[in-house]
């Protein structure tokens, strides 16, 4: 197949991109402060001359690479760098893109910042703090302990914080395209729409064209629907092909080249009826799990060397889907995803509402053209057994809907289907549920009994597609015992098969459409009694060896799963 969408590169005969990804001078202020640096200006100092200045690379959380004051660290950090820009790039527009920052940080067109033909500063200032506007939500105490503070996120996974995803200059043409959103379903029917930055162009020609670079649909306009006869569709793996189209935009100003973009799209269609997930029109039971995007050392950065081991273990599963918990994942790993054949439940969350829409706007928008992308996840576990969530839910769902009508949205529920006031809202109900572990643990028996009954209740209360969104048990690696006692990998495989035995009468009579282990791979969470270095449910290590789980789960998913 394919590498990565080109437009993710974001290089081509049109525009140029520098990688910033390397070593950045790196300096920390003290805890909690109020931004020493702003107050100095430090960005017009050279701070690796500071006293306690250090490099930081470039993709990379900072926690887990030096000390305890570090890791822990809460507040401003300033990352430094400098850049020759050559002249005649003075002729576009220049952006510093920032792939991810955990958490605060503007991104700028510093166009009229730059000193053309001369070396430039590049000065990146990013606070951590964690509160109820960050992903996670957290909030920060004092211990009582001298002046020292205690920051804690809500959800179970380390916050690590710094330049997390790839960092670049993209030098564009004075007039360029900004954003696109392409639709294709599984009758051939395409539709699209770009903006454009400037007026500098006279014609547009927009073309398609399949993976052996045949045009199928040219147009000369921005925006436009069209039709392809029997395209080939996309499908998930063990479905079918993961076929991808290639849309080309290219401005034109006479007949010379002002700017070009170029995305994978794939003709698909999913559907949903009372019970099941349709792609294409055809069944489609998802088998996959949860996961994090984390690693040892370098925390939540974006690796393309753990990308690869993961999906390909994906794969060696024979998993069809994951679920990115609980926040948008790199856009890498999209775009592989579409390559692949690897569905994805993009999920997204907030905790007050404005800001929630804000999310879920910007990840439909940048995440949307993907064809591996079936269903939005508006947020995990919130308090969905209190009344006042389905007011604050019912609007978000709307938006969603309205910005994409093409996918079911959920939200992932911890609620019993007695006291939900949320899944009515909802396409697909998805929910979580610990049996054998945070409910009866030891009592590997009554497994069975308990997760057939609770789904069969939410089948019954709303008659449409439900998916288990999270179960499962930790496993610490290499600790055996017999008969199964918690914590072990024996127990974590008990676990699993007594949800199976459901699982498999429960799709039998059609009311179960999906589901997925919590977790893809151990991962770091806060410090806390009930975490033993982190959290330990994954199928696979933190170093993505298999646990024994993992091949129950491979033996599982690669015989249910159907090539047609
Ligand atoms: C679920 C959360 C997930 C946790 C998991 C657990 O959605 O983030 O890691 O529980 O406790 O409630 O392992």
């Amino acid at each position: 197949g394919r590498k990565m969408d080109e437009e993710k590169k974001m290089e081509n005969e049109a525009r140029e991109v520098r990688q910033l990804n390397d070593l950045w001078s790196f300096v920390r202020e003290p805890c909690n402060s109020i931004g020493y640096g702003f107050l100095h200006e430090w960005f017009r100092q050279d701070i690796s001359r500071f006293h306690n200045a250090t490099v930081m690379p470039v993709p990379s959380a900072f926690n887990d690479l030096e000390d305890l004051s570090l890791r822990d660290h809460v507040g401003w950090v300033w990352y430094q760098r400098s850049e020759f820009i050559p002249a005649r790039m003075s002729k576009g527009r220049t952006y510093i893109r920032l792939d991810s920052v955990n958490y605060y940080a503007k991104v700028l067109d510093i166009t009229q910042f730059i000193v053309f033909g001369q070396k430039n500063r590049i000065t990146v200032a990013i606070n951590n703090t964690l509160s109820h506007h960050t992903l996670p939500q957290g909030d920060v105490k004092a211990t009582g302990y001298q002046d020292h503070i205690y920051q804690r996120g809500f959800m179970d996974f380390f916050s690590y914080s710094g330049l997390l995803r790839p960092v670049r200059l993209l030098f564009l043409p004075k007039t360029h395209i900004s954003s696109q959103s392409i639709t294709a379903d599984a009758k051939g029917i395409l539709t699209f729409a770009h903006s454009v930055i400037g007026t500098g162009y006279s014609k547009v020609e927009v073309t398609v064209t399949d993976a052996e670079g045949e045009v199928e649909y040219t147009s000369d306009s921005f925006n436009g629907t069209g039709k392809i006869s029997k395209p080939h569709l996309w499908w998930p793996r063990n479905m079918g092909k993961p076929y991808l189209y290639t849309l080309t935009v290219r401005l034109l100003s006479n007949s010379s080249l002002v700017d070009v973009i170029r995305t994978q799209f794939g003709f698909r269609s999913v559907s949903w009826d009372h019970s099941q997930i349709l792609w294409n029109g055809k069944h489609f039971h998802c088998q996959g799990f949860g996961m994090h995007e984390e690693y040892e050392v370098r925390g939540r950065a974006f690796d393309s060397v753990l990308m690869t081991r993961d999906l390909n273990l994906v794969e060696w599963t024979g998993a069809n889907c994951y679920r990115t918990g609980h926040y948008p994942y790199s856009e890498e790993r999209m775009a592989e995803n579409d390559r692949r054949g690897i569905a994805v439940i993009v999920e997204t969350a907030a905790e007050i509402q404005n800001l929630h829409m804000d999310y879920i706007r910007s990840t439909i928008d940048r995440d949307r053209n993907h064809p591996s992308i079936f269903m939005w996840s508006l947020a995990n576990e919130p308090s969905a057994s209190i009344k006042e969530a389905n007011p604050y839910f019912a609007p978000l769902v709307k938006l969603a809907k309205s910005l994409d009508p093409t996918r079911p949205i959920t939200v992932v529920l911890a609620s019993s289907p007695s006291s939900d006031y949320v899944g009515g809202l909802l396409d697909v109900i998805c929910f979580n549920r610990y049996y054998g572990w945070y409910s009866n643990i030891g009592q590997l028996y009554r497994i069975e009994h308990d997760i057939y009954n609770e789904i069969s209740m939410w089948n019954k209360k709303f008659s449409r597609p439900i998916i288990i969104s999270e179960y499962g048990a930790e496993a610490i690696p290499g600790m055996h015992k017999d008969p199964p006692f918690a914590f072990t990998e024996e127990y974590q495989v008990e676990v699993l098969k007594e949800h199976h035995k459901a699982f498999d009468r429960l799709k039998k009579e059609k009311k179960l459409a999906g589901e997925m282990v919590w977790v893809f791979a151990d991962f770091m969470t806060v410090q806390d009694t009930t975490r033993v270095v982190g959290n330990h449910k994954g199928l696979f290590t933190r170093q993505r060896e298999p646990k024994m789980s993992a091949h129950l789960i491979r033996k599982r998913y690669s015989s249910n799963t159907s090539r047609h």
